[in-house]
């Protein structure tokens, strides 16, 4: 097994037993950012031969809300399978995560493949539809500290994401007020515009992105265009519920 492999299985088994482990840098301080992708594919491809499917892409570090929370100030990505869906509505377990947090976010829905440079007209014509997301990330690394190879090696923090209903792709999203509830209380408040001045501009570096892995995004995949505020810890308990503006909710709770 290749050094990078034996890593992925590091990751890829902090993931499936939600144990945290110590950041991969501090060990291996040459670690680059192209070695972290290349581990994150190989840690995929683990989930995928225990039968999970792939099923599309998030975005992160897209705000700078986001960007601050965890100090690191480059633009990621991470591959999401159909395991990592939560129904809307339903209950999570806690000790499926090791420390999760939840975000805000709009979901696009693609009914044609896109890749490499696009405009944001070509990229709007690949949506079938657009929703707001919840996404539940949770960095596998103690304390959720981290430095650029680490998140992107531990697959961007993907953990779980719930979709609200899918709106017409004639809903401009680029400047939708949010407001993410816990228990009733809100808790975080923002627009859809904190992410690149337009959640549209996210699916596009999404498509130029993965154009650098020799992928391309899919129909029928679902892109996260990354958290639009800070993200706020789940508890045992705690309802979620995002509201955005034109969209509508989006909602979940963790088990008790
Ligand atoms: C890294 C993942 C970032 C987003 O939406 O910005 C992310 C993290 O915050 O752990 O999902
Ligand atoms: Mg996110």
């Amino acid at each position: 097994m290749s050094d990078l492999a034996k890593l992925a299985e590091v990751v890829d088994e902090a993931a499936r037993t939600a144990t945290e482990i110590a950041q991969l840098s501090i060990a291996h301080p040459d670690l680059t950012v192209d070695d972290a992708y290349a581990i994150q594919a190989l840690s995929l491809a683990r989930r995928y031969a225990r039968g999970e499917r792939r099923v599309g892409m998030k975005m992160g570090l897209t705000s700078r809300a986001k960007m601050a929370q965890v100090g690191v100030d480059e633009m990621i990505w991470g591959r999401l399978t159909d395991a990592m869906q939560v129904e809307e509505g339903a209950v999570v377990d806690i000790a499926r995560y090791v420390h999760p947090r939840v975000e805000p976010e709009v979901a696009f829905l693609l009914k044609a493949p896109l890749a490499g440079r696009v405009t944001a007209a070509q990229a709007m014509a690949a949506v079938a539809a657009v929703a707001p997301a919840l996404e539940i990330i949770d960095s596998r690394y103690k304390d959720f500290r981290f430095a650029l190879p680490d998140v992107v090696a531990d697959n961007s923090s993907s953990s779980g994401f719930v979709i609200g209903g899918w709106r017409s792709p004639d809903v401009d999203v680029a400047n939708l007020g949010i407001a993410m509830e816990l228990d009733g209380q809100v808790r975080q408040v923002g627009s859809s515009a904190a992410i690149l001045g337009d959640p549209v501009r996210s699916l596009v570096a999404a498509a130029r992105l993965v154009a650098q892995w020799g992928e391309r995004l899919e129909a029928g995949w679902i892109v996260l265009a990354g958290g639009a505020t800070a993200a706020e810890p789940l508890a045992p308990g705690v309802s979620v519920r995002l509201t955005m503006q034109h969209l509508g909710p989006v909602s979940f709770s963790v088990a008790g």
